[in-house]
Order: structure tokens, then C-alpha cells, then sequence
């Protein structure tokens, strides 16, 4: 099948077929999976990051099995895990000068590990409202906390840089989750959907959306009843290789993004990617 074919294939399996349509505001993709890799399905994804030599760092949720580990990306084994006490559900992770840096939910604290031994060497407090997503340039870490902002922290202070309030035509998008900085982009899941944001690291702006349901429904149709959303994004920067996840998902996938060029039917990403009922009544909390 050639590769028009495929992305015409896969716009209609969305249900993306022209009507009346306006012109999208930011650029739509959607995915083909590449690679698939095995992943623990016991593991509630919540932060995720490429190291080098297929080696992932990522950090799991729930209480009483939260954790940091070193994962081998063709296998998916385990091969360093760091057990954190049952009171913490661990958040958003990143890798930053050898260091891990993790925060975890419904708490301002955050902590930094050995990325060899994985032990903890130091904790933090940041200023966001809670933990739920970091990324790093190399340079700054970007955090979520599950509004519509996207903060700038320094790594040294933990003190808030600046924050960006993400909006799509208008509306908030709220739940950014777990991150990763990618070639002056920050990429976001955003919580509970099949789509990530890309959001500009500069300024904030929403370049673009990517739509992934193929991912949960190809779990679904292989007989996985258990998985939770997507959730996990990790960045290959030297092989240019892009991996997504989710929570309790059996497997990690690499993808290639092909650039939608139909327009898209009015509300598609309103209804898909974001929670606009949600989104109105948080207009009242978040942070202008
Ligand atoms: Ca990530």
C-alpha cells in the first residue's frame, strides 16, 4: 500500500471524512507504528524517557506501587527499579545531568535520583498546584499539573521561570500530562484522551494535535481488556525515534507521524482531545 494510501486508510478508520468542514487552526497528525516493544503491564505509566542504547527511565503511579525504574527497551525488563513509599503516587519524570527528576501527585515535593543506582539523593518543592508531568531542553525543566499551563522551572531552584496557558481556538486545554521536549517542542498527553498536544516551547502556542486511538484499540482488538489511557512519551534523540505507552499497557510502541492533510470535520478535537464542559467550568481556578 503506498503511503497515501495508508494515510487516506486511516483518516477514514477515524471517522475524519470531509462533510462541512473549516479549516483546522493547528496541524493534525496521526500514527503508524513502527516498532512494538514489550512493556509491564503492571507498571501505570506516568513519566517516561529515553537514555541511550535502548534503555528507558520511567516512573509508575498508584499507591503501594509507585515507582522509578531502568527499563530495556527490547525486552521490557526491569533491570534497576527504585520502590517508593506506599504514601507517594509518583508523577512525571525526566533526566536531566545524570539525574532523574520526578514529582508526584496531589504533593509539591519532588525528587531527584542517581539515574546509575537509582537511589534518592535529594528532594524538592516546586510551585506548581500539584505533579503530574516534567521534561527537560537540557537546560530547564518543563512541568504539568494537570490544568492548562505548562510551566518553565529552574533545575537549581526549583522556582518558577514563566508559565504558558495552553489554548486551543480559545478554549483551555486542560489535563496536560506527561511530557517530553522535543526540537523546541514540548509534547503533552493530555489525560484521559487518545491525543497528545504539541505546544511550543518558546511561547506556548499549540502547533498541533496528534491523534492516536489506533494505539488502545489495537490493545483492545488483541484481547487486552485491562489497559488504562495512553500515557508515556519518550524521545530518541540521536536515532530520531519516537515511543508512546500507556497505563498498564503490554506494550511500548515506536511511531512515525503522518500529517493529516484533509481538513477536519468543526469540533473533532473539541470532542476527542478536549473536555470542553470541564474545560468552562475550570475558567473559574485556572491561572490566567
Ligand atoms: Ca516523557
Amino acid at each position: 500500500m503506498s503511503r497515501r494510501n495508508f494515510v487516506v486508510l486511516l483518516i477514514l478508520a477515524y471517522g475524519l471524512v470531509l462533510t462541512t468542514c473549516s479549516r483546522p487552526s493547528s496541524r493534525v497528525y496521526i500514527v503508524e507504528v513502527l516498532n512494538e516493544f514489550p512493556h509491564d503491564p503492571y507498571a501505570f505509566t506516568q513519566g517516561l524517557v529515553y537514555a541511550e542504547n535502548d534503555t528507558l527511565f520511567e516512573s509508575t503511579g498508584l499507591y503501594g506501587r509507585s515507582s522509578v525504574r531502568q527499563v530495556a527497551l527490547q525486552t521490557g525488563k526491569v533491570e534497576n527499579i527504585h520502590k517508593m513509599d506506599d504514601s507517594y503516587f509518583g508523577e512525571g519524570l525526566t533526566l536531566l545531568n545524570e539525574k532523574l527528576y520526578q514529582v508526584v501527585w496531589l504533593k509539591n515535593i519532588g525528587f531527584i535520583y542517581d539515574r546509575r543506582t537509582l537511589s534518592n539523593i535529594k528532594n524538592f518543592t516546586h510551585q506548581m498546584k500539584d505533579g503530574w508531568g516534567l521534561a527537560t531542553d537540557g537546560k530547564i525543566l518543563y512541568g504539568s499539573d494537570g490544568t492548562s499551563i505548562l510551566y518553565e522551572i529552574d533545575p537549581h531552584t526549583f522556582k518558577l521561570i514563566k508559565k504558558h496557558n495552553v489554548k486551543y481556538n480559545g478554549h483551555r486545554v486542560i489535563r496536560l500530562n506527561e511530557l517530553e521536549y522535543i526540537n523546541g517542542e514540548v509534547w503533552a498527553n493530555i489525560w484521559q484522551t487518545d491525543c497528545i498536544a504539541r505546544i511550543s516551547a518558546k511561547d506556548g502556542t499549540l502547533l498541533g494535535w496528534i491523534l492516536l486511538p489506533n494505539l488502545r484499540k489495537k490493545l483492545i482488538d488483541e484481547g487486552f481488556r485491562d489497559i488504562d489511557v495512553l500515557n508515556g512519551i519518550a524521545w530518541d534523540q540521536e536515532n530520531k525515534r519516537i515511543f508512546v505507552t500507556g497505563k498498564l499497557w503490554p506494550k511500548l510502541f515506536e511511531i512515525k507521524l503522518h500529517l493529516v492533510r484533509h481538513r477536519i470535520p468543526d469540533g473533532y478535537i473539541e470532542r476527542h482531545c478536549l473536555n470542553l464542559r470541564d474545560n468552562t467550568l475550570s475558567l473559574k481556578t485556572d491561572i490566567d
